[in-house]
């Protein structure tokens, strides 16, 4: 039998699947071997001691039609959360000015949207365009996509599309009812189609158990192939929403999923994406120790905090880190 060092380490492991079993005993070993070998695999991939850093802005917030049980920005869920019109270009642009200034590489912009509706594709275009000719990789997050969005938005410059999966497929009933996950996987599909990088993850901390987060970490690394960026949000339990009483998972939990996530997707940046102004930084490092080589930068997620990034570039500093 093949072990789970030389499958990791790459060897046929294009050709087989990930069994939610054998994630599940990677769960079961010892914390420190678990984060050694995944510091092993990163470092046959990627350059040691990088961490890329994304900055998001919300374009659109809230009263999104969909009724995902973890969103503040869910019209069916009364979080007190203003509800915004798309912004103007001049707002989005100083932003992403502000962004790269401060050290991002990529600009992310998100909306709370089902998906775009037509007459919402022209500005998100001109969006795209504009932040990528200030020299930041683009990224967006819409929704879901019709035939022919995808191609647009990669002939106006995109380089990534973040679009989760969420949870474990058991699981997503519990969360989400307004879409399925195959909803999901087939925009993901057109994305990957349009020659678009594929940002693709989930949430760890609503309720799903050790079998949940393995069987979430399954279907991302059986994806063929697995996403370009994997998130690992860590749940920001936002009143007024479903999950505002969700009990958190233990820290090291956390790291194990990011350990786990490095191991079954060698070659895809792992991101260290919500949950970071919860964390101390200690944890963070062992975060990047077990293989995280990404995060969110700047004092806001969407509509919820994230580090200042003074605090990240003394962080940074601290751990020798340097920004991609
Ligand atoms: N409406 C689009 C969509 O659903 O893809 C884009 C925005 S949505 C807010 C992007 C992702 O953020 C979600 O798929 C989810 O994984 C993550 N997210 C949203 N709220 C979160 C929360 N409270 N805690 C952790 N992650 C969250
Ligand atoms: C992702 O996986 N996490 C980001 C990004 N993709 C769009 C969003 C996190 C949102 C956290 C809650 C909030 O700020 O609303
Ligand atoms: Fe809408 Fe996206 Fe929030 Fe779901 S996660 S409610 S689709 S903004």
């Amino acid at each position: 039998m093949q072990t789970i060092e030389n499958r990791a380490a790459g060897q046929s492991a294009a050709a087989r699947k990930w069994k939610i079993a054998e994630i599940e005993a990677l769960f079961e070993r010892p914390l420190l071997d678990l984060v050694f070998l995944a510091q092993q695999i990163h470092r046959e991939h990627f350059a040691p001691n990088e961490v890329q850093r994304s900055t998001l802005l919300s374009i659109k917030t809230g009263g999104c039609s969909e009724d995902c049980g973890y969103c503040s920005q869910s019209a069916r869920h009364d979080t007190g959360l203003k509800r915004e019109r798309l912004l103007p270009i001049d707002e989005v642009l100083q932003n992403a000015r502000a962004a790269k200034a401060k050290g991002a590489s990529r600009f992310c912009m998100g909306a709370a949207w089902r998906g775009p509706k037509d007459q919402d594709m022209a500005p998100v275009l001109e969006m795209i365009r504009e932040v990528k000719q200030l020299g930041l990789e683009t990224c967006v997050t819409l929704g879901m996509l019709k035939s022919g969005q995808a191609q647009a938005l990669k002939e106006a410059g995109l380089d990534y599309y973040n679009h989760n999966i969420d949870t474990a497929p058991e699981f997503y009933g519990q969360v989400i009812t307004t879409h399925t996950l195959q909803d999901r996987l087939d925009t993901l599909d057109k994305v990957r189609d349009a020659g678009i990088n594929v940002c693709c993850g989930g949430i760890v901390g609503m309720g799903e158990g050790r079998r949940g987060r393995a069987s979430m970490v399954a279907q991302l690394a059986n994806m063929n192939p697995p996403p370009d960026s994997v998130p690992i949000n860590n749940l920001v339990a936002v009143p007024g929403t479903p999950m505002e009483s969700a009990e958190a998972v233990d820290p090291f939990e956390f790291v194990r999923t990011i350990a786990i996530a490095r191991i079954t997707m060698p070659a895809s940046f792992i991101r260290l994406s919500a949950g970071r102004q919860q964390m101390s930084d200690e944890l963070q490092a062992m975060c990047f120790m077990a293989g995280a080589n990404s995060m969110f930068y700047g004092e806001r997620l969407l509509t919820t905090d994230n580090p200042d990034s003074d605090h990240d570039e003394r962080l940074f500093a601290r751990l020798g880190l340097r920004a991609i």
